[in-house]
């Protein structure tokens, strides 16, 4: 294998990767990508929303904050068994990836935890990979998950740093990071991406994009989420990311990251075929499937089936 994985990424090389001509950057993105994974497949996830709503951090994208008026029904913990069936039938469907998520800011010991780790064990039990994202954790929640059996934990960064603050005041960048240091010395795989489409500069994007590529080991997964503006929240008016710029976001994380499962996140209903097409061509190797994200929508089965039909590409098998 000739790309080697680094850790010692410059902000100013991943910025020069970024900027380069579309088509020499596909290029790059696509030799690497190759080397490190079969081009025609795509890993289907599926997401539920175990807990919804009534959130106390104020995440200015999320229709979940309660800091936000939007209308949304917050919803209890829900039942195991319900969780359970509806992972099945996401195996049933095809999805390799069942992804659970609740609106905490942090996990609290007790019965609901207990629940989370049930939830976790019954996920694997199908054969599926298990993957939480619940906020905050302990290390000693982290170390309880990873013993329930969990493949990957969701903690997204979201931004650089320099802009974080701007999106969301009650808690910073150094706690999210400490959450992740503790999922990865449990041994869980660390799911950590972003958003565009906050308003954010492509410095930004870069910034993020740094952060993660110089971690060690890299992520396992980096969700690349179009912002997807919710009416009530302060980031409703925001325009559209162009295909494009998503496409060079996750090209340049492609090649920084080799290894990592890229994935075309939140925002893909308003993508076009070829947007998505083109982002597939960046190195995207995994989508979220079925109708719906946690609490917006999602293009769906049916949708997915025929894009992947006439891409070529599919979801069975890696
Ligand atoms: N509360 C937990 C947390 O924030 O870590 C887990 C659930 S939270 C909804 C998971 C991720 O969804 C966030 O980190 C954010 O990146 C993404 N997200 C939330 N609202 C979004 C939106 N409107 N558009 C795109 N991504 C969004
Ligand atoms: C991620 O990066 N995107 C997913 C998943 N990780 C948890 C969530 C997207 C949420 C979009 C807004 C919603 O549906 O509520
Ligand atoms: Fe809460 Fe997560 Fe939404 Fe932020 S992104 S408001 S932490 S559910």
């Amino acid at each position: 294998m000739s790309a080697e994985i680094r850790h010692d990424w410059t902000r100013a090389e991943l910025r020069a990767l970024h900027d380069l001509p579309l088509t020499e950057l596909l290029f790059r993105a696509q030799s690497v990508h190759r080397e490190y994974h079969d081009p025609a497949y795509v890993q289907r996830c599926t997401l539920l929303s175990i807990k919804t709503g009534a959130c106390p951090e104020d995440c200015a994208y999320c229709p979940q904050s309660a800091h936000h008026d939007t209308g949304l029904e917050k919803e209890k913990l829900m039942d195991v068994e319900a969780v359970l069936e509806a992972a099945k039938r996401a195996s049933e469907s095809g999805s390799t990836r069942f992804c659970m998520g609740a609106a905490w800011r942090e996990v609290r010991d007790g019965e609901q935890f207990d629940s989370v780790l049930d939830m976790v064990r019954g996920v694997r039990a199908l054969g599926m990979e298990a993957c939480c994202t619940l906020g905050m954790l302990t290390q000693d929640q982290a170390d309880r998950l990873a013993e329930a059996g969990l493949t990957a934990y969701n903690h997204n960064l979201d931004t650089s740093e320099e802009f974080y603050g701007d999106i969301i005041s009650t808690r910073t960048y150094e706690d999210r990071l400490r959450t992740i240091s503790r999922v990865q010395q449990a041994g869980i795989g660390v799911c950590c991406g972003g958003i565009l489409g906050l308003g954010e500069g492509i410095d930004d994007r870069i910034g993020l994009l740094h952060t993660l590529a110089t971690r060690n080991p890299h992520p396992e997964s980096v969700p690349v989420n179009a912002l997807v503006p919710v009416e009530g929240t302060p980031l409703e008016d925001r325009p559209p990311v162009p295909g494009i710029e998503m496409a060079r976001v996750i090209a340049t994380a492609r090649i920084a990251m080799p290894r990592a499962r890229v994935r075309l996140s939140a925002g893909r209903t308003e993508m076009s075929d070829e947007a998505q097409a083109l982002c597939f061509m960046a190195g995207a190797n995994s989508i979220f499937a079925g109708d719906k994200l946690l609490t917006t929508p999602n293009p769906g089965e049916d949708r997915d089936a025929a894009l992947l039909e006439q891409l070529g590409m599919t979801s069975v098998g890696a």
